[in-house]
């Protein structure tokens, strides 16, 4: 199918819809209920948004859909009695930068019990194994999940917040960034296209959205960058960026920014779209 064969109207329904939110998934039953058939929309949503076909076959067969996040509203949410404030939104990708996430007393706490255990930061490769990657020059450690009662409030209200049960989170991760370390640009979704992408979502799907959450503030440098959208968003002690995706959403990719003075510590909470078994 070439690009002639798609009406403009139609063009900028699909984007216009994919921008809304909605889930390849929910997008190729819009376009089947309108009476397009499957290969049909398949081909054209794979053309309009530039996703591989292959994810757009997966999702038509449901394989990247499952549970999805509740994206936080502005201005405020309450997490029982925890105040959440949400300071920017984008829609395409979805990103939220949440005020208060953390208290400065947890974020001091999570530094003081991530500190003793940090290693250098992997990353996954391309069968599914962790390795040391140029990419990534951070320090880091993993929490389990309710390892301690504050990684397990943490948990809880991150539950609470995005409505995606506790069991659907891998462990709390902690990083450390000196001056000039960075996390060069990535996307957090796993591509199916890569060999150990069945092994790597063998336990709990796919993952869905990302919560770093900062956890002091850098004297300069060290946000997190999208640059698909030239947003940087900056680290701050106790807030948050919240991103959702869908499998092969370029417009997901990030960057932990290089820190130009002082150092950066964050804890990032991915979330799977079914309960994670480490
Ligand atoms: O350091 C950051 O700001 C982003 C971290 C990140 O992208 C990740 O851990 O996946």
């Amino acid at each position: 199918m070439s690009n002639h064969t798609i009406r403009p109207e139609l063009r900028e329904w699909i984007l216009a819809t994919a921008r809304s939110g909605h889930s390849l998934h929910e997008l190729l039953r819009l376009l089947k209920d309108a009476g397009y058939g499957g290969e049909q929309s398949r081909q054209m949503v794979a053309r309009v948004l530039n996703v591989p076909l292959a994810t757009v076959v997966a999702a038509a067969k449901g394989a990247v859909t499952g549970t999805r996040t509740r994206h936080p509203e502005p201005p405020l949410q309450w997490v029982g009695e925890h105040p959440v404030r949400v300071t920017m939104s984008t829609d395409a990708p979805i990103v939220r930068t949440l005020e208060g996430l953390l208290t400065g007393e947890e974020c001091d706490q999570l530094i003081g019990e991530a500190s003793p255990r940090l290693a250098r930061a992997l990353t996954v490769d391309v069968d599914g194994r962790h390795q040391v990657d140029q990419r990534r020059t951070s320090q880091g450690m993993f929490f389990r999940i309710g390892e301690t009662p504050l990684v397990e409030r943490i948990e809880q209200r991150i539950a609470d917040l995005l409505q995606v049960p506790v069991s659907h989170g891998e462990g709390l991760q902690i990083l450390h960034y000196l001056p000039g370390q960075e996390y060069e640009p990535h996307f957090d979704w796993f591509n199916p296209e890569q060999p150990g992408f069945s092994a790597v979502t063998a336990r709990g799907g796919q993952r869905i959205a990302s919560v770093v959450m900062y956890l002091n503030t850098p004297e300069e440098g060290g946000g997190t960058g999208f640059p698909r959208i030239g947003l940087t968003v900056t680290a701050l002690r106790g807030s948050a960026v919240y991103f959702a995706y869908e499998t092969g959403d370029d417009s997901s990719l990030h960057a932990g920014l290089p820190v130009i003075k002082g150092e950066k510590w964050i804890a990032t909470k991915w979330l799977r779209e079914r309960p994670y078994q480490p």
